[in-house]
């Protein structure tokens, strides 16, 4: 497919706007202007002579933040590329199974030992991507504020937080915290900490940095502007992190703590076992690089990445570039073949880190169509009813290529993973408060209480065990009263 004509000699560029009397009167920012220009995208001057001295000011400062020329190639591939399924002979991994025989329980064992060791000598920090802007959930504010506790409603960073508190608790340490937001979202997140104290945590052990952000362009890659003076712009991806960590001075904030190895998560999964021990372990037992735990998929078409070995390297092959045909395939055994699914908890050792940014550091960006309101030509708002935009987002799991050792571990869904995700149906606040319920009851059941269940196995009532409480069924039997009668309603 050619380049669209927008992108080589756009109308606007002869029309409303002349770039060269721009640069003289913006010295400062003729470089950036040019570049504008010269990619094509003069259109984005299209009402300069009608905005106020700060909406020119905010256009500047957008165009100066804004690399036209991977712009430019990143259209120029989504418009000649369509996207196309993995291609490569792709085979299930090896995984660490989740512990039966002895054997493996031992070696799980050994696994706890090593990670609590590490934990213990602070090595050990925690990474939450919380940039995503959380458009399918729709709550119109950082995804890790929504209140989704069963009983008490706390938040989804609270919950994080008390894990944090009760880890350090339990090993005697303290654990940096490290936050990416994105320029949408991290002022509000960090109003949200502050106007919660923190939730007792200590704020210098807190360190938020915000990730970067690309411009929206539609299906013809001229940029969207959503006011006269604003260009559409949506955080770079996940991916953006490894960027960030660098550029923001947070790998140097790590190193000067001694961290050397990072517990990597999302923060929309409420049942994460932040920096859990064994994980830990197995990263560091055989002297990984990045680690990784997966659960079964629970259908074919869930919307999970699948880790996988392609032409015998380790990657994640994200739910939209699978095939169908390897969506459904199965193993011999009748189950599906590629059934690892990525639930996006890693570990990362700084030493690999720095090998990804030795190696040049660079992330690739994947094309996301979506529909996204933009300003027409005559400055109206148009609220689109089918796709009309490209999005670029960096997926963290690219970076795999660069490993050479890693670890899967498989972990049980029902103890470890359950996002919010959507407003309603699955992956929503709905089913991911009824999964923590169900995994209270499940604890409380082990130490010998009745808690009853309808005929789908949902506990009949509302639990809630603050981590502080326990932060596990182990914790939890051996502090729960084991006479106590469930009488359908429960907050500890
Ligand atoms: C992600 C994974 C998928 C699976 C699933 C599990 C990708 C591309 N896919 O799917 O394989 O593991 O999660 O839950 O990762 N975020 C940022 N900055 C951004 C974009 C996202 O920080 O620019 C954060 C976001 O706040 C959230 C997480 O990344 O914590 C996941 O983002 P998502 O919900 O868009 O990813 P999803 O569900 O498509």
């Amino acid at each position: 497919m050619n380049l669209p004509n927008s992108l080589i000699d756009s109308p606007v560029n002869n029309k409303s706007m002349n770039g060269k009397t721009l640069e003289k009167e913006y010295p400062a920012y003729k470089r950036y202007i040019k570049n504008a220009f010269d990619a094509g995208q003069a259109h984005i001057f299209r009402w300069w002579n009608e905005i106020t001295p700060s909406g020119k000011e905010n256009l500047l400062n957008q165009i100066s933040s804004i690399d036209f020329l991977l712009i430019r190639n990143l259209v120029s591939d989504a418009l000649m590329n369509s996207p196309q399924p993995m291609q490569g002979n792709i085979t299930p991994p090896q995984i660490i199974p989740i512990p039966e025989s002895a054997t493996e329980k031992q070696k799980a064992q050994k696994a706890r030992h090593i990670g609590e060791v590490s934990l213990r000598k602070e090595e050990v920090a925690v990474l939450t991507v919380a940039g995503g802007d959380g458009t399918r959930l729709g709550i119109g504010g950082p995804k890790g504020t929504f209140p989704i506790a069963p009983i008490t409603r706390k938040s989804i960073f609270q919950l994080h937080a008390e894990k944090i508190l009760a880890i350090q608790q339990r090993y005697g340490v303290c654990i940096p915290w490290y936050i990416m937001t994105s320029e949408t979202n991290g002022t509000m997140t960090q109003d949200f900490f502050r106007s919660h104290r923190f939730f007792g945590i200590d704020p210098q052990q807190v360190c938020f940095f915000t990730q970067g952000m690309l411009p929206v362009v539609d299906l013809q890659g001229n940029l969207l502007m959503d006011s006269k003076s604003n260009i559409v712009m949506s955080p770079n991806g996940h991916g953006g992190v490894i960027i960030a960590l660098r550029e923001k001075g947070i790998l140097d904030d790590m190193k000067r703590r001694g961290i050397k190895h990072i517990f990597y998560h999302q923060v929309d999964n409420v049942l994460i076992k932040i920096a859990d021990p064994v994980f830990v372990g197995y990263h560091l037992m055989d002297h990984t690089e990045m680690s990784l735990k997966v659960v079964k998929k629970c259908h074919p078409e869930e919307k999970v990445g699948i880790v996988a070995n392609i032409d015998g390297r380790l990657q994640v092959i994200e739910y939209s570039e699978l095939s169908r045909d390897d969506m459904y395939a199965k193993g011999a055994d009748g189950t599906l073949k590629y059934n690892a699914g990525n639930i996006a908890i890693h570990m990362m050792s700084i030493d690999f880190l720095e090998k990804v940014y030795q190696n040049g550091g660079a992330i690739s960006y994947h094309t996301a169509i979506k529909r996204v309101p933009y300003l027409n030509e005559n400055g109206m708002t148009i609220a689109p009813e089918n796709n009309n935009a490209m999005k670029f987002e960096s997926f963290i799991f690219d970076i795999l290529k660069h490993v050479q050792k890693s670890v899967i571990m498989e972990v049980l869904r029902e103890d470890e993973f359950s996002p919010v995700k959507n407003r309603e149906g699955e992956n929503s606040p709905e089913t991911s408060r009824q999964d923590m319920i169900n995994q209270f009851g499940r604890w409380l059941r082990k130490a010998g209480i009745s808690i009853p269940t309808d005929p789908l196995g949902n506990v009949l009532g509302l639990i809630e065990i603050s981590p502080y409480f326990a932060l596990d069924e182990e914790e939890l039997g051996n502090k729960i009263d084991k006479h106590m009668r469930f009488n359908g309603h429960l907050s500890l």
